[in-house]
């Protein structure tokens, strides 16, 4: 069976997979073109795709029969047709919990750069512009004590719950249904059934909901205008959830304290008017990356496809009424 895997792995994941399997690996780490990606579709049999390759109806429509499993190398799937995949009979797997932590740890640190002003200060030090402490120099805003509202509350929201709380924020979320009374008591957390009531009365918002068709721009110019002004927004999730333009030009006119951003709409394309903004912190996408984190989504793609070609459920399969 051939295994085509589009990106560069992890070295000890690539070796893996050319152990165990016929796996054609990437060796430029260019992200594939449409053609190129629709050759690999026509002539696997198994598909290791990343984020950044566009699975999409026409793309899919390539495949033969050979094509029977693409197993994602990454907990979102939104670059996969998932019903177009589904149609054709192709099973679609992703690697779920295991870069739970590493990106509420950056959710994390994003929560505590943009109110303390971190980069700004790292900035300052470089343009030595430190030129003693004083009592009233770049000032932030304390994150213990406020109120922090989760949009998602899946592993990852959770996990930045569990975090926050310990940090003494105060946790709301919205999601599509309360999370168990459990999990609710544990975390103390407030559930808000409507979106909008609860962005006109946080401190902090963090997007930690997956981006599928009913998320496209959750975060419309209409919503971005109910945060408050004191109030910071913090995305690790996928950039679509939020309209990059409209938040851009809600930072730009000052009705939104400051922004933490680890992923944006058209990447690595960014809107030029948030890189201008100070109280704009820019990462490039670095939630999952850890050597731990990366080599563990690897070997989630290996035990996906080894339990599939053994004529199993792989575990982590992914079906369109996920979305
Ligand atoms: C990765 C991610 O950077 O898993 C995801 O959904 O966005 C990140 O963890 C990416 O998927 C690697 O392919």
């Amino acid at each position: 069976l051939k295994v085509i895997v589009t990106r560069r792995l992890p070295g000890v994941v690539e070796l893996r997979l050319k152990e165990l399997f016929d796996a054609e690996l990437n060796l430029t780490d260019e992200p594939m073109s449409q053609d190129a990606l629709a050759d690999a579709v026509a002539r696997a049999d198994i598909l290791v795709p990343t984020v950044t390759d566009k699975l999409d109806g026409r793309v899919l429509a390539r495949a033969g029969d050979n094509l029977r499993l693409i197993a994602q190398f990454g907990a979102g799937f939104d670059n996969i047709d998932l019903q177009s995949a589904t149609q054709r009979g192709i099973t679609v797997t992703n690697t779920p919990g295991v870069l739970t932590d590493d990106t509420a740890d950056i959710t994390m640190a994003l929560l505590l750069a943009v109110p303390r002003r971190l980069i700004e200060g790292v900035k300052a030090i470089e343009n030595d512009e430190f030129t003693g402490w004083t009592p009233t120099w770049m000032m932030g805003r304390r994150i213990s004590g406020k109120r922090l509202g989760i949009i998602g509350m899946g592993r990852i929201g959770q996990a930045v719950a569990r975090r926050a709380k310990a940090f003494g924020m105060q946790i709301h979320y919205h999601n599509r249904k309360p999370v168990s009374p459990n999990i609710e008591s544990a975390l103390e957390a407030t559930y808000w059934d409507s979106l909008d009531q609860m962005l006109s009365r946080m401190d902090f918002i963090s997007v930690n909901c997956p981006h599928t068709p009913a998320t496209y721009h959750l975060l419309t110019a209409r919503r971005l205008d109910l945060i408050q002004p004191h109030a910071y927004i913090v995305n690790t999730s996928r950039g679509e959830v939020i309209d990059e333009a409209a938040l851009g030009r809600a930072l730009e006119a000052g009705k939104i304290a400051g922004a933490g951003l680890d992923v944006f709409e058209n990447e690595p394309e960014i809107n030029p008017m948030l890189k201008k903004l100070p109280n704009v912190v820019l990462l490039p996408h670095l939630g999952s990356a850890t050597e731990e984190g990366r080599t563990e989504m690897g070997e989630k793609v290996i035990i996906n496809i080894k339990t599939f070609v053994d004529g199993h459920k792989p575990p982590d399969r992914v079906i369109p009424s996920m979305l």
